[in-house]
């Protein structure tokens, strides 16, 4: 059983959505970020980052939400969610999945969290948003040729990554939406009967299909 701690559309969206998808048993546990629960003492025993999400696996409690996608994928191989170690595709998987982790949520930190970053706030989120734009442009180039998913035909874990992360920008000056080909894979990734019941889970009604 496995134990998740979030907050609804964080950056334990994802891993949410993979409990669901894959069909594991787990529990969910309501980090309070009105009330910062996040910093409370006992949960930053378990996350010392004070942040969501943290998933408790075998009584560790575990965090990084790329790490988490990765981790259940391998966890699971009959659910075919991560490229053998031997494929070629690996490669582009951890590509994509360290993008996300090392470039494109890291800018999306600094554009929710602009004081956090040293700097003056405005300038912080206008340098984040471009970053965060120029990520969805590369993204646009990968799925230029209508591949379904994005590395491929293939559902793999880091299409769940990718997705929260779009969801991140709905209400930014430029969504990842307004790449028209982003815009008709998220269509797909959010027809996804694990989507729904994700966000019916969360209380989450915005940024699904019309
Ligand atoms: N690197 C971490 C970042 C997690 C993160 O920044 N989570 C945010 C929500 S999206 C959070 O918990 N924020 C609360 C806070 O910083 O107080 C991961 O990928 O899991």
């Amino acid at each position: 059983m496995y134990e998740l701690y979030y907050s609804p559309g964080t950056a334990s969206f994802a891993v949410h959505w993979l409990l669901i998808e894959m069909n594991l048993p787990h529990t969910l546990k309501l980090v309070d970020f009105d009330a910062r629960a996040q910093k409370s003492p006992d949960y930053l025993r378990l996350n010392p980052d004070g942040v969501v999400p943290t998933l408790v696996i075998n009584g560790a409690a575990r965090s990084e939400c790329a790490a988490l996608l990765l981790t259940l994928a391998d966890r699971y191989p009959a659910a075919g969610l991560a490229p053998a170690g031997a494929d070629d595709g690996r490669a582009a998987y951890y590509q994509w999945t360290f993008y996300c982790a090392n470039t494109l949520q890291p800018a999306y930190r600094n554009w929710f969290y602009p004081d956090q970053a040293p700097g003056e706030a405005a300038a912080v989120k206008d340098h984040a948003r471009m970053r965060i734009e120029a990520c969805w442009e590369r993204f646009a180039t990968l799925l230029a040729d209508e591949r379904r998913h994005v590395l491929g035909e293939r559902l793999t874990a880091l299409d769940f990554l990718v997705t929260m992360l779009m969801r991140w920008s709905r209400n930014m000056p430029r969504p990842a939406t307004q790449w028209p080909v982003l815009d008709r894979y998220v269509q797909r990734m959010r027809a996804m009967p694990s989507f729904k019941t994700l966000q019916a889970r969360e209380g989450l009604t915005d940024w699904a299909n019309a």
